[in-house]
């Protein structure tokens, strides 16, 4: 026999909608797994969902052979914008294995390092920008990381400049991705009459043609101005699936290229803003990142070599990944029906399951009574290695997890030892306490800086 699932009252029709807060939807998910355990259910207009929050729910759930990545939600809206991309590819269709088998090797060890000189070219637009700002200028990190990570991707993957740093305000990119990712979320979370009869529905669309069309310029670009370059974008253009010998649609190549440009950059900025917070935040782990950062590069500009040489400065991201992931929630599907929790919870086949990775890598049974303290300690000296499996998940899981995770691990490491080699950072107002702002993805909310040049200190970069 089975265990019923405990369900918040709701509404006749509406469900749980009215549950769910709209600026960060995920504040109401986990004041429910408060209230409610480590496995709730919910009802969205037609959606029934499961949302689990424990560390072993989401450890069993973490299986490609039960279960598969539902496309259902918020990422259901996101295929308005980006289709068939491999973030938001069904299980069943093909397109999905054609561009991840053919794409694979372009995000591979080998070809991650020889995109460090351009990681270094936009890394440096950031440090002497911040060089210039000087001491007393309040500096809001999550907009010059988001120019950071944003320019980087599209230079490494498609040697294409965006010049982010040389704009006041966001690129027009940036504002209707962001406008286009909220909204999409929304849309998951409120009946479809509204949208349209509340007039969304155009200025989605306008959004949706600002992303397309600078996707429409970087490939016209390429084809007009061909370069004999390996990168992501020319892969594309150009390559093979080695299994079918099929190449990628053209729909598909612009589907990806979005893909790549969205998701190529706002997590990962999202992780440079938490990784900052934290590490401000614990003075301890900011001195002794500075440490070894100075043991590790002194007042030499980095190399390629220093990369696997900074182990604390790891364990900070790892730890800011755990405490703020920029991805707080992923769906997955059971394949067949299916009981968890050791027999206790019927799920249906098909049944979408929300996993709360949030929750979950604050689970005291596996991080202790101090899980939601910043401890990079607990990520060092065969720690990270040793933990159960599934516990850090903040890339997803299995076949559906990040492609991208080498090029951000690089493009991190780079610009955060580049910082603190050269500055000390100071909270704008040292009584800052985390605040969370959500589009589809998580990251601080009013959160400023000033960045102090160290003193006798002048790096060539
Ligand atoms: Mn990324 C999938 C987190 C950087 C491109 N990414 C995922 C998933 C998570 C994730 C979680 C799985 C989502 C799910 O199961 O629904 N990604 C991150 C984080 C960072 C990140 C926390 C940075 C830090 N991602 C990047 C970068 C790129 C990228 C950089 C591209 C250059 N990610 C992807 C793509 C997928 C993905 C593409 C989808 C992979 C697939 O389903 O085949």
């Amino acid at each position: 026999m089975t265990n019923p699932i405990p369900c918040p009252p709701s509404l006749p029709f509406l469900g749980h909608v009215t549950h769910i807060e709209k600026e960060v939807p995920l504040r109401s998910f986990m004041l429910l797994a408060h209230q409610y355990g480590e496995i709730y259910q919910m009802h969205q207009f037609s959606r029934h969902l499961l949302v689990i929050s424990s560390y072993e729910l989401v450890n069993e759930c973490s299986d490609d052979k039960r279960f598969y990545k539902g496309i259902g939600g918020a990422l259901g809206e996101v295929r308005n914008g980006v289709g068939d991309g491999l973030f938001t590819a069904r299980a069943e269709e093909e397109n999905w294995g054609i561009a991840h088998r053919l794409l694979m090797p372009a995000f591979g060890t080998a070809a991650i390092r020889g995109m460090f000189d351009d990681m270094m070219d936009i890394a440096s637009q950031l440090i002497m920008k911040w060089e210039r700002f000087g001491p007393t200028a309040a500096i809001n990190p999550a907009e010059d990381f988001t120019r950071l990570t944003f320019d980087t991707i599209a230079l490494c993957a498609m040697s294409h400049r965006l010049n982010s740093f040389y704009r006041e305000g966001n690129h027009p990119f940036v504002q209707a991705m962001v406008d286009f990712l909220v909204e999409s979320g929304r849309r998951a979370h409120r009946p479809s009459l509204v949208t349209s009869v509340m007039g969304y529905q155009t200025k989605y669309e306008q959004d949706i043609k600002i992303l397309a069309d600078l996707a429409d310029e970087i490939i016209a670009e390429r084809r007009d101005n061909p370069i004999d370059k390996n990168d992501l974008l020319n892969k594309m253009l150009l390559g093979k699936d080695p299994k079918t010998g099929k190449g990628l649609s053209e729909e598909n190549i612009r589907n990806n290229l979005l893909t790549f440009l969205i998701a190529g950059h706002e997590t990962t900025s999202s992780t440079l803003s938490f990784a900052t917070y934290y590490i401000l935040k614990n003075p301890e782990a900011a001195r002794k990142l500075r440490e070894e950062v100075d043991d590790v590069l002194g007042d030499q500009p980095i190399q390629l070599g220093d990369l696997n040489k900074l182990p604390y400065l790891t364990a900070c991201i790892r730890e800011a990944l755990r405490l703020g992931p920029a991805a707080p929630m992923r769906s997955v599907s059971a394949v067949d029906a299916t009981t968890i929790g050791g027999g206790k919870y019927a799920v249906e086949k098909d049944q979408t399951i929300v996993i709360s990775v949030a929750m979950a890598m604050r689970d005291p049974k596996v991080w202790g009574e101090d899980a939601d303290e910043f401890r990079p300690e607990r990520m060092l000296d065969g720690k990270f290695e040793a933990l159960p499996p599934n516990a850090w998940q903040p890339f997803g899981h299995g076949m559906r997890a990040c492609i991208g995770r080498a090029l951000a691990w690089q493009e991190m490491i780079i610009i955060l030892a580049l910082i603190f080699q050269r500055f000390d950072l100071v909270m704008d107002d040292p009584s800052y306490e985390l605040k969370l702002k959500q589009t589809l993805t998580i990251k601080p909310k009013d959160f400023h800086i000033r960045a102090l040049p160290r003193k006798g200190r002048s790096i060539p970069l």
